[in-house]
């Protein structure tokens, strides 16, 4: 199931701005050490967006709104399993991006599937 759809921005608050203007309320801003961004999530009923803010210019999210510019950053879909997962698309020869699951926003665990595998979709795995 599509979990969430993230969008990379330098400025989150002038985009949540925007979300706001359609109806939509951000849900929860929480700050992620381990991915060094801030993530403010907005619900669109099953659906979350996400807006990322790299905290600071080691964030991958920083190198990517610098090498790509802003916008669409990663589609996320939720897995019963992630180690399931994360052995099914290694099974397959698709790169994740880390060896073990990662802590993500919302308590999640998470993990990527390099987007180069994957018709240049930058795609998260969350439990
Ligand atoms: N979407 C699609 N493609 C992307 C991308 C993105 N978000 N970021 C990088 N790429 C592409 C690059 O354009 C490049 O493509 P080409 O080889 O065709 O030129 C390729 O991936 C490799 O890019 P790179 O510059 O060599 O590598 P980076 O140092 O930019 O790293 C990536 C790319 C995906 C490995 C890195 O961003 C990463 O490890 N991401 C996972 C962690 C993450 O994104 N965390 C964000 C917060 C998550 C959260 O909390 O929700």
């Amino acid at each position: 199931m599509l979990d969430h759809i993230a969008i990379a921005t330098r400025d989150a608050a002038a985009v949540r701005r925007v979300y706001e203007l359609l109806g939509f309320k951000a849900e929860r801003i929480e700050e992620v050490p381990s991915q060094k961004v801030t993530a403010t999530l907005l619900s669109m009923g099953g659906l979350h967006v996400e807006f990322l803010e790299p905290t600071g210019e080691e964030s991958s999210v920083a190198k990517a709104i610098a090498r790509r510019g802003e916008g669409l950053h990663h589609l996320a879909f939720a897995v019963a399993s992630l180690e399931q997962a994360m052995r099914l698309f290694r099974d397959q020869g698709i790169r994740l991006l880390y060896e073990t699951p990662q802590p993500g926003a919302g308590g999640k665990r998470i993990n990527f599937l390099h987007p180069g595998d994957c018709g240049g979709v930058l795609i998260e795995l969350c439990e």
